[in-house]
């Protein structure tokens, strides 16, 4: 024993010395960096997996008075977070990346990722991390647990949303409009607060402020994102505003208002936020609504798996129909679930679970399109070429854009002639199709590029005051959408809080603004290159060839870099040409209509 001592003493002097312990036979810095990640890696898995499960729990059960669910998921977000945040990981992948050179692409592609998780985490203010795990989880709850009443009496999400689309009755649409915004007066605190310490806690790994912290994820700074967000949205801008005159007029004659007012008062519109006006157009023999009433909601899920079945995807996992949360919860259920859509990679590998609350409309025959797209994506990329780190998509758009993509193909003549959901003799007016189209996509860049990214940018980046929030918000509502509060709305309330987003995926939602800009380049690129068929009118079912195209996106994850994988998929970069292109036959007809009727929106100056 007492050998050992001086033996081990010479050892570290020498090793101290030389400042090289990769003396070992067979070291390299990249062997040494592997097993750092797979540690990491492992520990990560461990830990994500558990607080998954929790987060899932609190998600799809919210019962009121039992914090049972809430605490658990605070205490599993908190240990991952000590994980993720700590100094010895945030040291190590420093130290390891300055040595980037000598480091292979994935490894360098990982350790940025392990940095990227730290700095929402960093192990150097404890505190600060977990009071912010505390105040996003009492955040959800209060959004998801909270009662909706239209004249005393509870109605669901699904039941605000229905009545927006039918009721003609405009005292009745303020009601059920103003009551889906009472949620919103209870979580303007908790978006003050949370705003705070989002900010502060990416301010301690050097982000000037949580968005510019998401922005990242992009390689862009803040600057960069904002000044593409306004050029995207000002060059719809000239449909948007035919767009804008044509509902006003139209909606004006629906509900018997003789003046036609200069801005869209948001209890006319068919969706809580404005963001998708599509519903307001039936097209004769395309009455896809009409068609799918007569379905269950079991079949619009089964539906949708089918058409990625017919690409060449796989049946989904057993475990996805045992372990999701597909339908709305029961009218007496004693507990609430989070009424949102989403998609969830809960092992990093097989175990894919949805969370929606399905009924055979179209607004959720599109929706599980677009969750399918996040769930095949999840698998696609859960390959042994991708490490777990690196299971996202090649940016965030992109894993919003592929399902997206199969939700607008999903909607086209063709592909419904095919499923017997339109008849195939029917005479359909294409143009207004067409418009129909273009009041969810076009309109939908106001409200993504504009509204909630320019909200979200003033919240983290300019501190807007909490006494301004709901002034800002309708600020910018006004100057992008057009659309006016039906009657004063003053700091009592906080309408932004009311969108999801704003509370529980912050700084993120220009994601879905690019990937309208991706879903309609690679379509185009489908139609045109694969196809051979009109953008306009596509039948994708059972083609193999576009499921190895979307395939071959999916398949890397995010081993790739977003702008070559766009310039390889297309040979073009990202830009909103391809969207323009496919509604350009809109603008003839929308000018024609709009004859003599007056415009009031303004450009946005850039
Ligand atoms: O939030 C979503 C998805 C989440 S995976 C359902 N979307 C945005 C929204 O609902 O506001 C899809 C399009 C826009
Ligand atoms: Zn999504």
């Amino acid at each position: 024993m007492k050998k050992t001592i001086p033996v081990i003493c010479i050892l570290l002097v020498v090793l101290a010395c030389n400042n090289q312990p990769q003396q070992e036979a067979g070291y390299t810095i990249q062997a040494e960096v592997q097993q750092f990640l797979d540690e990491y890696t492992r520990k990560f898995c461990e830990l994500d997996f558990i607080a998954q499960e929790a987060q899932w729990a609190s998600n799809t059960k919210i019962i009121e008075g039992d914090s049972t669910n809430a605490i658990a998921t605070r205490r599993a977000s908190e240990v991952q977070a000590v994980f993720t945040g700590s100094a010895e990981n945030i040291n190590k992948a420093k130290e390891y990346l300055a040595q980037k050179s000598k480091l292979t692409n994935l490894q360098v592609l990982q350790l940025n990722s392990i940095l990227y998780k730290a700095a929402n985490n960093p192990g150097t203010v404890p505190d600060l991390v977990k009071e912010r795990i505390k105040a996003e989880t009492e955040q959800t709850e209060k959004l998801y647990g909270f009662d909706f009443k239209i004249d005393g009496e509870p109605v669901t999400p699904n039941e605000i949303d229905a009545s927006l689309k039918e009721e003609n009755d405009l005292d009745k649409r303020l009601k059920a409009w103003e009551s889906s915004k009472e949620v919103g007066i209870n979580l303007k605190e908790g978006l003050n607060n949370l705003r705070n310490l989002r900010n502060e806690t990416v301010q301690n790994l050097n982000y000037s402020d949580y968005f510019s912290y998401q922005v990242s994820e992009y390689g862009m700074t803040s600057e960069e994102m904002m000044t593409l967000l306004r050029k995207i949205h000002s060059e719809l801008f000239p449909l948007y505003r035919e767009l804008h005159t044509y509902t006003r007029y139209e909606l004006a004659k629906k509900f018997g208002v003789d003046e036609v007012p200069d801005y869209i008062p948001a209890h006319w519109l068919t969706n809580r936020w404005g963001q998708d006006w599509a519903s307001m157009v039936t097209v004769e023999g395309f009455d896809i609504d009409a068609a799918l009433s007569e379905k269950d909601e079991e079949w619009i899920i089964q539906q949708a798996e089918r058409f990625y079945k017919s690409l060449g995807y796989d049946a989904l996992p057993l475990s996805f129909w045992g372990k999701s949360s597909l339908f709305p919860a029961p009218k007496n259920a004693d507990y609430k679930k989070n009424n949102h859509a989403s998609a969830w990679h809960v092992n990093l590998d097989r175990d894919v679970r949805c969370l929606m609350s399905v009924e055979a409309n179209s607004e959720w025959y599109e929706t599980t399109h677009h969750e399918l797209g996040h769930i095949y994506y999840f698998l696609e990329y859960s390959n042994a070429d991708v490490p777990i780190l690196l299971r996202e998509g090649a940016n965030r758009a992109f894993h919003e854009a592929l399902g997206s993509l199969m939700g607008l193909a999903a909607m086209q003549k063709p592909f419904l002639i095919h499923l017997y959901l339109v008849d195939k003799n029917a005479e359909v007016d294409e143009m207004k199709a067409l418009l129909k189209e273009a009041l969810s996509y076009v309109v939908f860049i106001p409200w993504s590029a504009g509204v909630m990214s320019e909200f979200e940018h003033e919240l983290y980046s300019n501190n807007l005051p909490q006494d301004q929030f709901n002034k800002k918000w309708w600020e910018l509502k006004k100057k992008y959408q057009g659309i006016v509060p039906p009657t004063e709305r003053g700091e009592e309330f906080c309408d932004a809080a009311s969108k999801t987003h704003i509370n529980n995926d912050a700084a993120q939602y220009y994601d879905y603004a690019l990937s309208y800009l991706i879903l309609f380049q690679l379509h185009d690129h489908i139609a045109t290159e694969i196809l051979n068929q009109d953008p306009r009118a596509t039948d994708y079912f059972g083609k193999p060839l576009v499921g190895e195209f979307i395939r071959d996106i999916m398949y890397p994850g995010a081993t790739i870099d977003w702008r070559e994988l766009m310039k390889e998929a297309t040979g073009e970069e990202l830009s909103a040409k391809a969207m323009m292109n496919y509604f350009k036959p809109l603008m003839a007809y929308l000018k024609d209509i709009n004859s003599g009727r007056k415009y009031t929106l303004e450009p946005v100056v850039l």
